[in-house]
């Protein structure tokens, strides 16, 4: 059974197996079971950029390798078959550069956007607040225009790399006004704190922060496209994120999907490899089945991005469906391997069952895809 919709895909995955086999590997136990205050992997993350993998769909122009989205979105779920959290170091890089990249000033993506690719400097999304996350709208954060630069106040939380980054794309209000913006800014300034939330209970080698702004200052030319398009620009760039989120799934069930096949026949009870037993063998076609519906859905709404269609409808179905595909499959996978998926030491499993849970959670939780495909299909 092929993987593949386009021969390209395939020399994506040798080289992240490639790379998979060098960095990966090495390090992917470590940075899972890194005691707190856990640390940022930046060699890993540089390492990532200069591989060409976070700007592997960005034009080459501004440091990317021109490719398409599916080969990007194979790409992620390569990373993610290997370890999901260092796919996530690629996938939120790629989220906080696609605003620069999409709705930026020519001098603002050649200014930002090379760097982002090679890994040189950490950008993160910054639009999620204590009272704004499913409800995305509801920014406090606000900023206060004074002669040519603004003053921004409020506070983010969960945010992807909040904690380490060097510039946030960072979505609010600006005085007060009801429409939403996105602008740079600087975070190497005294009223940006941030910290690294602790005890994440998967998904480890990307951190994860909580910021606190007061009197933050970017210069008035640093807004991110119109005024008041900010909240258009957060939901575009969130189609794309969720496509990639997709494929962190895919990637996650077809290793659960791996791990179980190859236990499953080596495992004996009652005289035989379990594979021989038919409560074994259905639980493996069901996963095997829902994971081909995930890539299936995951692969179309990629090819709908690389035609320039809209494709919000595709992206929420194939990250919900993945999303609940990983869930299903690792759950399985557990059931498969019994104590041996549940204790660490022995598989795989574990890990997985802890990366897969978020996938239901960021970039939109399963109940706002829900929503966001009941609009499309009944209508507004
Ligand atoms: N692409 C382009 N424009 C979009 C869009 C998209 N995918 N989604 C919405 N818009 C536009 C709409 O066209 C509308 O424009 P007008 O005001 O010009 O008519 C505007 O944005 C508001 O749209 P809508 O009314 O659908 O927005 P809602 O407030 O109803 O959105 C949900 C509700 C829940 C769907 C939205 O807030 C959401 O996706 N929330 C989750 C946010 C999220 O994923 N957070 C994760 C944090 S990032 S890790």
């Amino acid at each position: 059974m092929s993987k593949n919709i386009d021969p390209r895909q395939e020399a994506v995955r040798e080289t992240v197996k490639d790379f998979a086999e060098k960095e990966i590997y090495p390090v992917s136990r470590e940075l899972d079971q890194m005691p707190e205050p856990r640390k940022f992997p930046r060699e890993l993350y540089r390492k990532i950029g200069q591989a060409g993998f976070i700007g592997l769909a960005m034009p080459e122009k501004y440091g990317g390798q021109g490719k398409s989205h599916v080969e990007y979105i194979t790409l992620i779920e390569e990373l993610c078959y290997h370890d999901a959290g260092i796919g996530l170091l690629c996938a939120v890089a790629e989220l906080a550069t696609y605003p620069i990249l999409n709705f930026g000033s020519d001098e603002q993506k050649e200014k930002y956007v090379p760097d982002c690719a090679s890994g040189k400097i950490i950008p993160a999304f910054v639009l999620t607040e204590p009272e704004a996350g499913s409800d995305a709208a509801n920014q406090k954060t606000i900023a206060v225009e004074n002669g040519n630069e603004y003053v921004i106040n409020g506070e983010k939380i969960f945010i992807m790399h909040g904690d380490v980054a060097d510039l946030a794309v960072l979505f609010c209000k600006i005085d007060g006004k009801p429409k939403i913006n996105t602008m740079l800014v600087d975070t190497n300034q005294p009223g940006w704190k941030a910290r690294t939330l602790k005890n994440k209970m998967g998904m480890r080698a990307a951190t994860t922060g909580g910021i606190h702004l007061t009197d933050v200052k970017t210069p008035t030319g640093n807004l991110l496209g119109e005024f008041g398009k900010g909240f258009r620009y957060a939901m575009q760039t969130l189609d794309s994120a969720r496509v990639g989120v997709a494929a962190q799934g895919v990637g996650i069930a077809q290793r659960a999907l791996d791990e179980s096949v190859a236990y499953s026949k080596k495992r004996q009870a009652f005289g035989a490899p379990i594979a021989k037993l038919q409560a074994i063998q259905w639980m493996i076609a069901d996963m095997a089945t829902r994971l081909e519906a995930a890539r299936c859905l995951t692969y179309k709404a990629a090819m709908k991005q690389d035609n320039g269609e809209r494709f919000s409808l595709e992206a929420a179905m194939a990250k919900l469906y993945a999303a609940e595909t990983a869930n299903f499959c690792v759950d399985r996978a557990m059931q498969i391997h019994g104590g041996y998926g549940f204790i660490g030491e022995f598989s795989i499993i574990e890990k997985l069952y802890r990366d897969q849970r978020v996938l239901e959670i960021y970039e939109g939780t399963s109940e706002v895809q829900r929503l966001v495909i009941a609009g499309n299909v009944i209508g507004r």
